[in-house]
């Protein structure tokens, strides 16, 4: 069947989960599609780029915090030990961990197996010390790490504020998921996004070049693409708007016209200031963070944040 529509060449190669997601998110009300699906290839290059730009403060933010305070977290945590990252450390924040913790073990755990092999690939060459050990799974729910970190004290490692695209109740099952797959006793290095003026918030989500935005409407894009779509591209704008009730930057594709079209064969209509929910960025003050990480079974020991407050770091215990 597959390769019989795959030489037919009508054979759309889309994830059922992606074609399930853009069909039930467009007859929803309000229409919402899953933040994960921004990364395809172009996406994650989009993303890539978003951390460079000059309005967007989290990743410099958070780089330059985690080089003074991981030799501190080698401190209170020791060496010898395994980290658990939490997503693949394709970026540069874990050779900054790794140099100050140098553990015995680094276990990467992440669900695309190609990004995963890949960093671990590099990683493994750069800390030849380092028994390099990925997992490839959903770390949505507890997992078996590998037999080799037995005996061995665990930090887990989970930057980026990657929990803030989580609506809180979403949030702490993952904390206590992540609790029950590193066990009782362990470690967690976690960054999460500040709350702040909206004069700096909005703009981290809504740069002057555009990127941000071409990144969102990448979205309708891939739809197109994979899903066989007829989505009219110059009917959307992207709209970042900051949430003050729920403490989060939302991003919204925005339809400027009453348009119709369809994906995978369904009928779809949109009125002009309707939009398409595509992203939730929530944002925690100290206490709050604090509640949270406490909800999903972790005790704050720790929490540095850089001399303009923006960003924040917390060690944990479970
Ligand atoms: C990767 C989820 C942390 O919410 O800041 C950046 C994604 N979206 N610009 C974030 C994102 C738009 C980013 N996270």
């Amino acid at each position: 069947m597959l390769k019989q529509e795959l030489e037919d060449g009508q054979q759309s190669l889309a994830d059922p989960a992606f074609r399930a997601d853009v069909l039930n998110g467009l007859a929803a009300r309000p229409r919402a599609i899953p933040a994960r699906w921004f990364y395809d290839r172009r996406g994650s290059e989009l993303f890539e780029a978003i951390t460079r730009l000059p309005e967007y403060y989290p990743t410099r933010t958070e780089t330059a915090l985690l080089e003074t305070v991981c030799p501190l977290v080698a401190t209170a945590f020791g060496q010898g030990g395994a980290v658990v990252e939490f997503g693949s450390g394709s970026s540069a924040k874990t050779p900054i961990l790794l140099r100050a913790v140098r553990p015995a073990a680094y276990v990467p755990i992440d669900i695309s197996g190609e990004f995963l092999r890949d960093s671990a690939r590099t990683l493994a060459a750069a800390f030849p010390d380092i028994a390099v050990q990925p997992v490839e799974g959903d770390f949505l729910k507890p997992l078996k790490l590998p037999a080799g970190i037995g005996g061995l004290p665990r930090l887990g490692f989970f930057p980026g504020s990657t929990i803030g695209n989580m609506a809180p109740a979403a949030a702490v099952d993952l904390l206590r998921a992540m609790r029950q797959s590193l066990g009782e006793g362990s470690s967690l290095l976690i960054g999460i996004d500040r709350i702040k003026a909206a004069g700096i918030l909005i703009p981290a989500y809504d740069d002057a070049q555009g990127i941000t935005a071409r990144f969102n409407r990448n979205l309708l894009e891939r739809i197109n693409r994979e899903l066989d779509g007829s989505i009219p591209l110059d009917a959307f704008h992207h709209a970042a708007r900051w949430n003050d009730q729920l403490a989060r930057i939302e991003m919204h594709l925005e339809a400027t016209r009453d348009a119709a079209f369809e994906v995978d064969g369904r009928p779809f209509e949109i009125r002009a200031g309707e939009t398409i929910h595509t992203e939730n960025s929530h944002k925690y003050g100290s206490r709050d963070a604090r509640l949270l990480l406490a909800a999903g079974g972790w005790t704050v020991t720790r929490e540095w944040t850089d001399p303009a407050d923006l960003f924040a770091l917390y060690l944990a215990e479970a």
